[in-house]
């Protein structure tokens, strides 16, 4: 149906995005097979790590005596400190309330102990059908780990999956400290040495090939600091060169590159210590130029580098940018760079993934995300109406789920 009018406009995108079953292409989350990998409810929401250092801002307690509270604890505290003391306003404290809202409880109650009740007799599975099902995501990407022993055991024992989890290879172990890792793969029965000899790279690769045929990964990832530079003279530059651009093309599997952590600025913080740095655009350009057969996926994590990025994005078919990574999944800055990617590259880009650690997560993370994307797509298309363009509703419909998921899956299906 032709849209006539803005009233049509608004209804047809708000009807499309609402209504949009969601690739959710990097998440920290895991089947069931993982047991307690999977953290989910009420307490683990609230003891999510960017509240831990929002709470340990206003509080003088050390933080070892923080970690040495139990889980209930620390909740009562970060409850206590950002809630009750508070108005709970920050992104990552309204994305709870969101997700108690959405789950139907008394939000205005601000009774932690009456919440915990709501999960006190549902069973994980349960919880994850209810939120993939408030949610609207579809499938979510893993971040697997072979080098964390407890994930690992389980990918070699009884691993039986669930269709609505892939997984994606994660190396930064291998690539940021291969020094304090070779070992690991000589134990793993590869035989590798700390020199990178041919012979080395060459089971490097094996290795690699190994898990993402274990794993059926989508992608395989890596967490880069901010200098992460290609190329260069360091054992970080020749892996990529040497043996993941070789893999990642083989395979015909993008290699995700997620560069800007500043890893543990405040190591007292543990998991909610790491903070951000300007990253290299030029080290991004010179990958996808020098390899046009590979696939590259890209998030950065400073502000600085969203414009760079979007325009590096518009040079290079291989690349695909995707989310408003961590310190930027805020409704502002979402809003800022999803207009800016829109007006850049239309809808050649994945707006956003939600880095959910918290199963629950996915329930706000999407519910704040999709709003302020469905505005941007409002703006956007009555910008093209005011022209005289016509727009129909199926063709806002195939649109929306291009960028909610449709655009990944064709760029995992690509072969340049
Ligand atoms: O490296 C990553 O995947 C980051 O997203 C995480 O390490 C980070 O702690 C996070 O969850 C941010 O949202
Ligand atoms: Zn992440």
């Amino acid at each position: 149906m032709k849209i006539h009018n803005t009233y049509e406009l608004k209804k047809a995108v708000d009807n499309a995005v609402d209504s949009v079953k969601i690739t959710d292409v990097h998440t920290h989350l895991f089947t069931t097979d993982f047991g307690d990998l999977l953290l989910w409810g009420v307490d683990e929401l609230v003891t999510y790590h960017y509240l831990i250092a929002e709470t340990m801002r206003c509080i003088d307690m050390p933080y070892k005596a923080y970690w040495n509270l139990s889980k209930k604890e620390q909740a009562d505290l970060i409850w206590n400190t950002l809630f009750i003391e508070r108005i709970p306003y920050s992104e990552a404290c309204r994305g709870v309330l969101t997700v108690l809202a959405k789950l139907g409880l008394d939000v205005g109650s601000r009774d932690l102990n009456a919440y915990r009740e709501y999960f006190r007799n549902m069973t994980v599975e349960q919880y994850i059908d209810k939120v993939f099902e408030i949610s609207g995501v579809k499938t979510i990407v893993m971040t697997n780990d072979p080098f964390q022993d407890d994930e690992r055991a389980v990918w070699l024992g009884n691993y039986k999956g669930d269709e609505r989890f892939k997984a994606a290879l994660r190396i930064d172990p291998l690539l940021n400290d291969w020094h304090n890792h070779y070992k690991r793969l000589q134990e793993w029965g590869y035989s590798v040495e700390e020199a990178l000899t041919e012979e080395t790279l060459k089971e490097i690769r094996r290795f690699l090939t190994d898990w993402i045929d274990k794993m059926n990964a989508l992608y395989m990832a890596a967490s880069l600091p901010p200098n992460f530079t290609v190329p260069e003279d360091s054992v970080r530059s020749k892996l990529v060169e040497e043996c993941i651009v070789p893999v990642s093309r083989e395979k015909n599997v993008p290699f995700a590159m997620m560069i800007g952590v500043k890893k543990l600025t405040n190591p007292e913080l543990r998991v909610a210590g790491d903070s951000v740095g300007k990253g290299s655009i030029e080290t991004v350009e010179y990958l996808c130029a020098k390899y046009p057969q590979n696939k590259f996926m890209v998030t950065m994590l400073a502000r600085e580098n969203q414009h760079e990025l979007s325009v590096a994005a518009r040079k290079f078919r291989n690349l695909l940018i995707f989310g408003c990574w961590w310190f930027l999944n805020n409704p502002s800055l979402v809003e800022e760079m999803t207009k800016m990617r829109f007006e850049l590259l239309g809808s050649s880009v994945i707006p956003q993934h939600s880095d959910a650690r918290v199963l629950d997560q996915l329930i706000y993370k999407w519910s704040h995300s999709r709003k302020i994307i469905a505005d941007v797509l409002f703006d956007k298309y009555s910008d093209v109406l005011a022209t005289g363009w016509t727009i129909e509703d199926d063709e806002i419909k195939k649109d929306v789920e291009n960028i909610f998921g449709g655009y990944f899956w064709n760029f995992l299906e690509r072969k340049f």
